[in-house]
């Protein structure tokens, strides 16, 4: 193969194979990066540095590197490769030593092992932090209920999460574990099948529960036979149930309340299966009453009658009248799946409310606290939607966390070490945050307004865009419905399609109206939840009967602002995962896939920043022993700062590649490798020499 000159990037040292902390490579190039990195994951070393960050490539298979055993080395510093256990370690040291609170920020693509990841940490933190009262462990059970209800299995994950969860771990003055509290963010829509916990509550229920809901098999459910993936591979469901109900009782959730939970479990499946027919030439319709309803309705604790009337019509305002309007086919299927929905999602945020009710029991607060946060990240696609334009939203905004935070640690080394700081420039991603942000013409604002027209459609949302943004260089102008916007980890393209749909997400009233008659009593309190934050909400004013809750993309904002504010007063430890293949299968190293998400999960940046400044950092002597032998005039009673002065000149390192500190040389990237060049070339001139020697006396 020919490749330019140009195009050739010089290779690292064979000294530097397989480092521990990427900005040892002296030459800070992607491809150096790249093999660095397959080096190690050949040799199941999945675990690397790249400055502050932790990068964690996912095995796919049992790495052994976990364990009680590894837990007490780590503990003991007996062993200080990179590792997630070190990462927590030095959280919690830092929390104890500084009195500040932590956090351990963990990103990455669906499937990169953010989750596992999440969990490794608490077990380390579990095991250190662990009192005698048993928190710990409920703690660690909590993630098994969050599991069953918030994940589901995807194209890219069996157990793909689909919500966003920070879990804020608390201590006690004495350093143990006495509490946890659990935050999660706006749920995504489910992949290909629905919730786990569907499958566990059909397989695992036992026959007098079966009974009490009416249950059939999970292949007689809409909701759960669209996919033909009722069972996946090495998953028991059935066994999962009954960890599930284990679980619920370490976080002390009564019989009754399970109960309650798994009869709405049964009625959104039975609501899934209500069907209609079609009344008259207008396609208006009637709801089937059939099994479905009845067993429905039952659940819920209305009548078939109620039921059927909120699936099929629609109550609107005719001057002082109210008259009921008969929906279409497709206006009935939406609510009826809006409610199934809507149950659905305020059931998960009771469960969670519950359960962080159950592990603020015996707290003492004291403030001091490590924050896990495991948050999808940044997304691209061909085709990208409303999920991935609020996903990769969020993604800037830690980012910017994640610069500012890098900036700061690098800014406090050369300070410390007397380096003039000006020197190094750094970039801010503030301008395309203000095109999500700003008000009134940003992204979110503009997105909200137009949802606020009945007429507005997904060709009139991207006109406005266009209209408004153009000027904003992180904007970029599409044909048609679509528009890019260029993030700190690449140009992304968003299709509008369903944009206004997903950002209203209605639920019409009179499926409130509904849930509120409902004798059962979840549901009148997810009722009156909802009306609440409709009271609350400032976004949607005006507008019809249907739309007046906060939008999808503004409580989006609200959670992600709240989040920010809580990370900004911790100390963050970064964690990167990162999916070596597509296929989720070991041993497989896919070069192109792996470059692109090093630079979605900013692991490049850092390589960027670090170029930017000094990333090669020797003290005095280290410089003057490694160096100071190939000064062609040696003064042997120099000082080790005076030969490393020497050594820079010898070689015509211009100033603007060094900096002397008081303690250390600080050298831009490529600088080492150089010298390192030199010095390969001088031994094999003694090598060299000495062959010769030898030839002449053989
Ligand atoms: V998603 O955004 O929720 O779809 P995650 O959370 O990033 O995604 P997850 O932690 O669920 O991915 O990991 C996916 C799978 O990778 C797991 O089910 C494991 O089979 C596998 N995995 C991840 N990390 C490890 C690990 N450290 N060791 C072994 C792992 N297997
Ligand atoms: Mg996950």
């Amino acid at each position: 193969m020919k490749v330019s000159r140009l195009e050739l990037l010089p290779a690292n040292p064979d000294i530097l194979e397989g480092v521990d902390d990427l900005i040892q490579l002296s030459y800070l190039n992607e491809p150096s990066v790249l093999h660095n990195l397959q080096f190690r994951y050949s040799q199941d070393i999945i675990y690397s540095k790249a400055g502050p960050i932790l990068i964690a490539l996912n095995p796919f298979k049992d790495v052994r590197v976990y364990g009680n055993d590894l837990l007490s080395a780590y503990r003991q510093r007996l062993i200080d490769s990179p590792h997630v256990y070190a990462m927590a370690d030095a959280a919690y040291n830092e929390m104890i030593r500084d009195e500040v609170n932590q956090s351990i920020i963990i990103s990455g693509e669906s499937g990169a092992g953010k989750t596992e990841t999440a969990k490794i940490a608490m077990q380390y933190l579990a095991a250190l932090g662990g009192g005698s009262c048993g928190i710990e462990n409920e703690v660690l059970q909590t993630n098994f209920i969050l599991e069953a209800f918030g994940n589901a299995k995807t194209s890219r994950n069996d157990n793909s999460s689909r919500f966003g969860k920070l879990i804020e771990i608390h201590f006690s003055t004495s350093g143990k574990i006495c509490g946890a509290k659990i935050q999660t963010f706006v749920q995504l829509a489910n992949g290909e099948r629905s919730y786990h916990i569907f499958y566990q509550l059909c397989a695992g229920s036992s026959p007098d529960l079966k009974e009490r809901l009416n249950l059939r098999v999970a292949g007689e459910y809409k909701y759960l036979n669209q996919s033909d993936c009722m069972t996946i591979d090495g998953v028991d469901d059935a066994k999962n149930f009954h960890r599930l109900m284990e679980a619920l009782d370490v976080v002390r959730m009564s019989k009754e309340d399970q109960e309650l939970v798994f009869k709405l479990l049964a009625a959104i499946l039975w609501l899934g299966n209500i069907s209609f027919n079609v009344a008259d030439n207008e396609n208006h319709i009637e709801v089937v009453k059939d099994e479905a309803v009845t067993t429905a309705a039952l659940l819920m604790g209305c009548s078939s009658e109620e039921l059927m009337t909120a699936l099929s019509t629609r109550k609107i305002q005719a001057g002082k009248d109210t008259i009921a309007k008969m929906l279409t086919l497709r206006q009935a299927i939406d609510t009826r799946d809006a409610l199934a929905k809507f149950i659905y999602a305020s059931l998960f945020d009771w469960l969670v409310e519950q359960v962080n009710k159950s592990l603020e029991v015996g707290k003492q607060r004291t403030g001091r606290s490590i924050s896990i946060l495991d948050i999808y990240g940044f997304e691209s696609f061909q085709k990208n939607s409303f999920e991935q334009f609020c996903i990769n939203y969020a993604n800037e905004r830690l980012q910017q966390h994640f610069n500012r935070h890098l900036f700061k640690l690098e800014q406090e080394d050369y300070e410390l070490d007397g380096v003039d700081w000006t020197k190094v420039e750094f970039d801010d991603n503030q301008e395309c945050l203000d095109l999500f942000e700003k008000k009134p013409l940003g992204l979110l604002s503009l997105l909200d307004e137009e949802s606020n027209f009945p007429r507005a459609s997904d060709l009139t949302l991207a006109n406005k865009l266009k209209q408004h943004l153009n000027a904003n260089p992180c904007f970029k102008e599409e044909m048609g419905r679509a528009f890019s916007v260029r993030h700190y980890a690449g140009e992304v393209l968003y299709d509008t399609n369903g944009f206004l749909e997903k950002n209203r997400d209605p639920l019409p009233s009179d499926s409130i109206q509904l849930l509120s008659s409902c004798t059962c009593e979840l549901l009148q309190l997810f009722s009156k939840t909802l009306n609440h934050s409709q009271k609350q909400s400032n976004s949607f004013h005006a507008g019809s009967l249907d739309s007046k809750k906060q939008s999808v993309g503004t409580k989006f904002k609200g959670q992600l602002f709240k989040l920010m504010n809580q990370l900004e007063s911790t100390t963050p430890h970064f964690i990167r995962c990162i999916k070596p293949n597509t296929k989720q299968l070991p041993g497989i190293y896919d070069e192109d896939l792996v470059l692109q998400q090093l630079k979605c999960c900013g692991v490049l940046e850092v390589v960027r920043i670090s170029r930017a400044g000094y990333p090669s950092r020797m003290t005095h002597q280290e410089f003057a022993r490694g160096y100071g032998f190939l000064l062609s005039e040696v003064n042997t009673s120099q000082d080790p700062l005076s030969i490393s002065v020497s050594v820079l000149q010898q070689f015509n390192i211009p100033p603007e590649m060094y900096q002397v500190g008081f303690t250390k040389l600080y050298l831009r990237t490529g600088q080492i490798g150089m010298l390192e060049d030199k010095r390969k070339q001088f031994l094999c001139g003694i090598v060299g020499i000495q062959k010769c020697f030898r030839g002449h006396q053989a």
